[in-house]
């Protein structure tokens, strides 16, 4: 016999947007259970994003997670562009009229919110295996799950598919309500997490005839770097030495030198950009990259699904509070709008800062022009930045009709 389980919103996956989504519900009392595959230590030693928006650091602020966020993490008011053996300053802060960046990583960022819900006592259940939903098209919906060799049937008001791209939720939507848009690129990044001391103040993107390359950072002892690479490399194609050999040479300019130091880790991904329409089934809601995939280059990812979690929490305490469902209607087309935004930047900043096996002279010359008239041109580089920065959602929405 199956052992049972009651909430209001049941959540499948502790990444940022399960995590954040439980943590907003919880400050509009509404209860919700989380459940993880991965044990807590993994999810909060997994290295990947490191760049919040402005908007996401308000949102962290404002929810009472920003602490530790605004001691440690660093703020960026602009970044560097590199190609031709020139450097460029994108002054994010001028071009949007204040904005700024929080260079913070993804997994501390797991690791505050991890703490905020357990403080609270809530449920976050690590470790679980074979996740199933059921139900999604009525008014129960449920979730089954093993959880320590017993099988738990939990019945909730809602479900969040927060499991990321490779979860169980977003295929728990029969295929014929659902449309997948799909793009892969022909190249992945090295990425490596580095000891050594800050080479520049700001993050470098880099378009070099050898491929892109990217300078981050993560603490004045730890820098991120990344290499565009093969995405079907062997990780044993690529010892240190050729990783640093790569990133002196695509990242050079006259005067300016790279700290090397130890190696700490070392990984590839590959890139697509990814989107399901609707982000909800019934009771199923998704949200973040269970529901869309940007390449990195764009550092949109975590943003969009911190952005997706606002607009859920927000229909559902809609919802609980006074019944109200236009909100949960509208949320799959509002999250979209910034979706569809987010993927054209990220699409188009990949487009132009990487070299595409194969490419032609051509293509290189339009590459270069582009990148020439962001450089100079205070339109272009003003577009780069809004969109780097995250745009409002108001200026995102369809103007109403007879205006
Ligand atoms: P996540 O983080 O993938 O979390 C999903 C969680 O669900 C769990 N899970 C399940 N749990 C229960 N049952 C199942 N059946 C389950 N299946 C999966 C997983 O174990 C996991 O813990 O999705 P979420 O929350 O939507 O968050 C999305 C972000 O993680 C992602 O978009 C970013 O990391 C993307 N990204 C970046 N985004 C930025 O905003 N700025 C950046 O600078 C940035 N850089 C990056 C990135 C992603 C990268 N990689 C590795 C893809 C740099 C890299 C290299
Ligand atoms: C990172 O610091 O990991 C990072 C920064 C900017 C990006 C992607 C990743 O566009």
């Amino acid at each position: 016999m199956s052992k049972t389980m009651r909430t209001q919103v049941g959540i499948v996956g502790a990444g940022p947007a399960g995590l954040l989504l439980a943590h907003l519900l919880h400050l509009r009392g509404i209860d919700s259970v989380v459940l993880e595959s991965r044990s807590r230590e993994q999810i909060e030693t997994t290295i990947r994003a490191g760049v919040l928006e402005q908007g996401t650091v308000d949102l962290l602020k404002a929810s009472g997670l920003g602490a530790r966020m605004l001691q440690e993490g660093f703020v960026h008011r602009g970044f560097e562009l590199r190609f031709g053996g020139e450097s460029h300053r994108i002054d994010l802060h001028e071009l949007t009229g204040g904005k700024e960046i929080t260079v913070y990583a993804q997994h501390e960022v797991i690791k505050d919110l991890v703490a905020a819900r357990l403080a609270r006592g809530a449920q976050i259940h690590f470790g679980v295996t074979q996740v199933e939903l059921a139900a999604l098209d009525g008014p129960r919906p449920r979730i089954v799950f093993n959880r320590g060799g017993e099988r738990v049937e939990m019945s909730c008001d809602f479900v969040a598919g927060c499991d990321g791209f490779h979860g169980v939720s977003r295929q728990a939507i029969p295929p014929e309500q659902r449309k997948e848009y799909v793009r892969s690129y022909p190249f992945g990044w090295l990425g490596v997490l580095v000891e050594a001391p800050p080479s520049s103040p700001e993050l470098i993107y880099a378009y070099h005839e050898r491929g892109f390359s990217l300078l981050s950072t993560r603490s004045p002892e730890l820098q991120r770097l990344y290499v565009q690479c093969d995405p079907a490399d062997p990780l044993q194609e690529w010892p240190d030495a050729r990783v640093w050999d790569e990133l002196h040479t695509r990242l050079a300019i006259d005067g300016w030198s790279l700290a090397e130091g130890p190696v700490l880790q070392k990984n590839i991904i590959g890139m697509r950009s990814f989107v399901c329409e609707p982000m909800r089934y019934g009771r199923l809601f998704l949200a973040g990259d269970s529901a869309h995939i940007v390449p990195p280059t764009g550092a949109k990812g975590l943003n969009l699904a911190a952005a997706d979690v606002q607009v859920l929490a927000r229909a559902l305490g809609a919802w609980f509070e006074e019944g109200g469902e236009d909100l949960l209607n509208a949320y799959s087309a509002t999250c979209l709008q910034r979706v569809w935004r987010a993927e054209h930047f990220s699409w188009w900043m990949t487009s132009m800062l990487h070299r595409f096996p194969g490419e032609d002279d051509f293509s290189t010359r339009l590459q270069l022009s582009q990148l020439r008239y962001v450089a100079c041109s205070r339109a272009a580089a003003t577009s780069l930045a809004e969109n780097y920065v995250g745009l409002p959602l108001d200026l995102l929405k369809a103007p109403a009709h007879g205006h």
